[in-house]
């Protein structure tokens, strides 16, 4: 993705997942902003968007990021939203015996402490693969990689979802879970 979508692609983050009421737009509890007055809210923040240029967006976005709804009319995040207008009702789904959690060293002692919990957004983000994992962990840092005994926890009764893009989601990860 060029540089100018790139930056498009995460002011859309900003709107679909974490403050959209600081751009003017008000999302459904399932995430869902209409398509028109999204291009309305980002043009007065002085992002030149238009439908052609928001359909590349979300079908070129590496992470499968967004949807759009199948009328053309609503788009949404799949995952990752820190905003209480939404609350996803994501359908439950057993996880394979292990899935990764990509993290910063810098967090290993506080989270040795309290497990993994979801911080600002509402889940924690768990990925199918390692290489995955790393890249995450690579935005706050020096990556670490951590093993969850992701069947092991849901044989207890603790919840997961997969997110339309892959993406594993759970409420916490108590530590005797995780392998580092
Ligand atoms: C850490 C990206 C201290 C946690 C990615 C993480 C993902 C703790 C950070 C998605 C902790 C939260 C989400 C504890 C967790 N003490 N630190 N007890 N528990 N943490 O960004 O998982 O590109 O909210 O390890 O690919 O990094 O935006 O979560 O380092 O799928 O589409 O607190 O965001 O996708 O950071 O990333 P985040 P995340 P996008």
């Amino acid at each position: 993705m060029s540089k100018k979508l790139t930056e498009v692609s995460k002011f859309l983050s900003y709107m679909l997942r974490h403050e959209p009421e600081a751009t003017g737009l008000s999302l459904d509890k399932g995430g869902w902003a209409s398509v028109s007055e999204l291009i309305i809210c980002a043009n007065k923040k002085g992002y030149v968007l238009d439908h052609d240029l928001l359909c590349s967006i979300v079908h070129n976005s590496d992470k499968k990021r967004f949807t759009i709804s199948d009328d053309g009319l609503y788009i949404r995040a799949d995952q990752g939203h820190s905003t209480q207008q939404v609350n996803i009702c994501y359908q439950e789904k057993t996880p394979p015996n292990i899935l990764f959690h990509g993290t910063a060293t810098r967090f290993l002692a506080s989270i040795r402490g309290q497990g993994l919990t979801p911080q600002k957004r509402h889940h924690v983000h768990l990925s199918f693969d390692k290489d995955t994992a790393f890249q995450v962990g690579l935005r706050y840092g020096k990556p670490a990689v951590l093993k969850i005994k992701s069947l092991s926890m849901h044989e207890l009764g603790f919840k997961f979802y997969q997110a339309d893009n892959g993406v594993w989601l759970t409420e916490q990860v108590p530590y005797q879970f995780i392998q580092e």
